[in-house]
């Protein structure tokens, strides 16, 4: 009798263990525990025993009763769940996010065509440390002590005499010094300056370029600078060039070109007067030659700089110089 409610039990839970939905298990609990059920017809039937033999047996069976009680009711909730889980489980024909492979950054790109230009006109490419010794920055390219440029103002200092590079001409000092003439480069890069407002961010780039042989003339630098103009915007932008000053070339000038958005009309872009600063150039400074040990009567060259970002707000039509630091991927997506 004992072993037989075992045996009962046993198949009970051999049985359960092959039920796959709430529904069976249903099924399985009328069949074991319903009123004509194994365990209650073994209930049932407990009166037939002896009568010392009844307690036991009648507890043993309660015990049972119980236990598939309980076995069954849980099996029929999991398998109630599971059913509900599957309808949140991962569908696997479902086609997957798309990754954002990124891209190049407007200021990138254009420094990228800058130097492309350069490069078809036979300039070399050369770049150079961001942290810079105060001689390459400043010293060699004659600019004196006392400059306002050197002040703590306008250049980040790292120690006493080395600094953000202001500028990529220490590129150029670099290249002087290593090799003799003829020079032909261009040097872009970052450049750091102790200026923060809407139109000046501490860390912009540049792309400065020189170029160093014989009987080279003013002529050669407005022969270049044209090419590049004409080939950077379209060839019918007019250049001016305007004298101005800088330590490190003699004579200075600075260059305009015809407004690109009004064409010379007068807009917001050009503040009305037509024409739009772009870069900076001259004949390089004898004193520079001096002190990268060039021979001033043999040689002569030409040297310029622009900013990276001016030229890319110009060419794309972006007013406002902070788009291209802020990082939002709806603006450098477009480029
Ligand atoms: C500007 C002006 C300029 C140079 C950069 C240069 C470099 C050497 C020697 C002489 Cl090694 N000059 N660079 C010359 C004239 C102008 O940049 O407005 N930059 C944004």
């Amino acid at each position: 009798m004992n072993r037989s409610i075992e045996a009962i039990k046993e198949a009970a839970l051999r049985e359960l263990a092959s039920a796959g939905t709430p529904d069976a298990v249903k099924a399985l609990s009328v069949r074991y525990l319903g009123r004509k059920g194994a365990v209650t017809r073994f209930l049932r039937n407990i009166s037939a025993l002896p009568a010392e033999e009844r307690p036991r047996a009648g507890k043993e069976a309660n015990a049972v009763k119980k236990a598939l009680e309980a076995t069954f009711a849980d099996a029929e909730q999991r398998l109630a769940e599971g059913a509900g889980a599957a309808d949140d489980a991962i569908d696997v024909s479902l086609p997957g996010r798309p990754a954002t492979p990124g891209r190049r950054h407007p200021v990138t790109l254009i420094s990228g065509e800058i130097c492309d230009i350069f490069a078809r006109l036979g300039f070399d490419i050369v770049e150079g440390p961001e942290v810079e010794k105060d001689y390459y920055n400043f010293e060699a390219l004659n600019i004196p002590k006392n400059h306002p440029a050197r002040d703590m103002q306008d250049t980040f200092y790292v120690s006493d005499d080395v600094v953000l590079r202001t500028h990529t001409s220490p590129i150029q000092i670099r290249t002087m010094e290593k090799q003799p003439p003829p020079v032909r480069i261009v040097a872009p890069g970052k450049v750091y300056r102790c200026d923060s407002d809407l139109t000046h961010t501490p860390m912009f780039h540049q792309v400065e370029g020189l170029l160093v042989d014989r009987n080279i003339s003013f002529g050669d630098l407005k022969g270049i600078l044209t090419a590049f103009v004409h080939q950077m915007f379209d060839d019918r932008t007019a250049l001016r060039f305007r004298p101005s000053f800088f330590p490190f070339t003699e004579p200075s000038a600075e260059v305009d070109i015809l407004c690109v958005m009004c064409r010379g009309e007068g807009c917001r872009v050009c503040s009305r007067t037509g024409w739009l600063e772009v870069l900076g150039s001259g004949m390089v400074h004898p004193a520079v030659f001096e002190n990268v040990g060039y021979d001033t009567s043999e040689y002569t060259g030409f040297a310029f700089g622009m900013g990276v970002e001016r030229i890319a707000m110009l060419k794309y039509g972006i007013d406002d110089l902070r788009k291209f630091f802020e990082n939002d991927y709806r603006f450098l997506r477009q480029f």
